[in-house]
């Protein structure tokens, strides 16, 4: 890690979507022991405590486009942008707990303020690259790497005030075994590159991350990790609302966590989608604790 200070910012999210329990994630991910693991690798850790998220008890549809949740989810990821951008101004690695993926708005937002040429690696089940046009279920989790590109409804594009915050280039989307029609679209227009299971299966982890290093190493300045945790194996990470079985296994995510640390890339992280409600005795905030462990530097020996 570049910075030996660490600000874990909660984000109780849970309108990118519409299963209940995903805004108790940063709770469950606290409860397995993210402070006291940074702590004893010996970083300052500040708890920033949560960003305030509207409490909605019923899906908001936005008349015209049929978005969900569409007002509340800009207003808090606009918060969180804030949040994100003095955390950096501070020096300090933000690291970002979810809630619904429709977070990585927000903190891409406040994370490429400090970034001309921000790499991005999206560790997803998922491309979270569809539109209001493309999307099959209008649920803004599905969207916020297409939003970070500008390709999306401005209220969600513009936040933090300016828009493209990525280009397709800067990414490296790995896991991916579920892409809708228009993603696939997006992916190949934009030359986005994509390790899916196959090439993990193919290739190994090893490859795969050295690969990724590699390849964002040459051409941007700062990496932020975007982790969905149903890019594992639902398995080994249960508690996700949209599991898709094949995934990457829990040991093949700690050799990935340890490869980032030891190539010294990763400035910023999110660790998004633990939803305890689905989940088996927090099994899945545990295995994210694990890999933000990993990821910061804890070694056996
Ligand atoms: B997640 C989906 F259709 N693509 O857009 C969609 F399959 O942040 C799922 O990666 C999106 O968990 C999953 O609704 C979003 C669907
Ligand atoms: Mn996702
Ligand atoms: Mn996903
Ligand atoms: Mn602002």
């Amino acid at each position: 890690m570049k910075r030996k200070s660490v600000s874990i910012i909660g984000v109780p999210m849970d309108l990118g979507q519409t299963r209940r329990g995903v805004d108790m994630g940063p709770s469950a991910i606290r409860y397995a022991g993210v402070k006291e693991c940074l702590v004893k690798l010996g970083y300052s850790v500040y708890d920033e405590g949560n960003i305030k998220v509207e409490i909605q008890e019923r899906t908001i549809l936005d008349q015209k486009t049929s978005l969900k949740n569409l007002t509340a989810v800009a207003e808090g990821n606009e918060r969180l942008a804030h949040k994100v951008e003095e955390v950096i101004s501070q020096r300090r690695f933000p690291l970002v707990l979810g809630g619904d993926h429709s977070i990585a708005i927000g903190t891409l937002a406040g994370v490429a303020k400090h970034s001309q040429n921000l790499g991005v690696i999206w560790y997803d089940a998922h491309g979270d690259l569809n539109t209001a046009e493309t999307s099959p279920s209008g649920n803004i989790h599905g969207m916020p790497l297409a939003v970070s590109l500008g390709i999306g409804h401005p209220a969600l594009t513009n936040i933090g005030g300016y828009a493209p915050k990525i280009k397709p280039e800067n990414i490296v989307i790995i896991g991916a075994r579920d892409l809708d029609t228009g993603e696939r679209k997006l992916i190949k227009e934009k030359g986005i590159k994509v390790y899916t299971m196959h090439e993990i299966d193919r290739i190994g982890m090893t490859n795969v991350m050295k690969e990724t290093i590699d390849y964002l190493k040459e051409r941007t300045e700062h990496v932020h990790l975007s982790l969905d945790m149903d890019g594992l194996d639902p398995t080994e990470a249960p508690g996700v609302g949209t599991p898709v079985a094949g995934g990457i296994s829990y040991r093949e995510s700690h050799l990935a966590m340890e490869m980032l640390e030891e190539s010294k890339l990763i400035t910023s992280a999110e660790f998004v989608e633990v939803n305890p409600i689905l989940d088996e005795k927090n099994k899945t905030g545990a295995a994210a604790v694990a890999l933000i462990s990993s990821l910061f530097g804890e070694k056996l020996l």
